[in-house]
């Protein structure tokens, strides 16, 4: 049989969106940064000019899951970056917000099957989000890489599930397919 995995060589140009919500931008910038240094260093171009990521800006969290989801559904994406901290306040208001961001973002992943990495921030103080989004380590970097290796591991996945339906000549079945790839042929 076979084992699939993600490679961070990609020689084909992967497409990524990136999904920022601004509250408490004080730590949702640099996880950007850890994010975009991260993309640079394995051969994507992070420039907003360029053609392999776009950026989206929302409030908040909250509002993460929705653009996450609209942007999997135009399959334009290898895969999508949402980034986000949720901060434990004196209200239970940290609770409703985190629990809906991340079932939102785990179903629009789902309902899609385009990878949407969970890169939200969940602490309990602005002090451990800082130490998350640099001062200790930078997880900005780590949600790109696993973009970058979801985002391989699911180009390697297409093509070896459609490859029986083109030995027979068949076509594939609509969930295989992906319509950015076949734009191009
Ligand atoms: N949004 C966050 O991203 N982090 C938080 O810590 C937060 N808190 O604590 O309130 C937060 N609230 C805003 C929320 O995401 C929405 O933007 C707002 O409720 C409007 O829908």
């Amino acid at each position: 049989m076979a084992v699939f995995e993600g490679t961070f060589t990609q020689t084909e140009p992967l497409k990524f969106a990136l999904v920022i919500g601004r509250f408490n931008d004080l730590v949702t910038v640099k996880l950007l940064e850890g994010c975009q240094d991260c993309l640079k260093r394995h051969g994507i171009n992070p420039d907003p000019q360029g053609n392999q990521v776009d950026y989206i800006w929302v409030p908040g969290s909250f509002e993460v899951p929705t653009v996450a989801r609209q942007l999997a559904l135009s399959h334009r994406y290898d895969a999508i970056i949402c980034l986000g901290a949720v901060i434990k306040g004196q209200t239970p208001h940290f609770d409703y917000v985190s629990a809906e961001v991340a079932k939102g973002i785990a179903a629009a992943s789902f309902q899609t099957g385009v990878p949407v990495i969970f890169g939200i921030l969940t602490t309990d103080t602005m002090q451990q989000a800082l130490e998350r989004a640099g001062i200790k380590s930078n997880h900005g970097w780590d949600y790109a890489m696993n973009a970058i290796e979801m985002a391989s591991l699911m180009r390697q996945l297409r093509s070896n599930l459609a490859e029986p339906y083109a030995r027979h000549g068949q076509s594939l079945p609509a969930s295989l397919q992906n319509p950015m790839e076949s734009e191009v042929v």
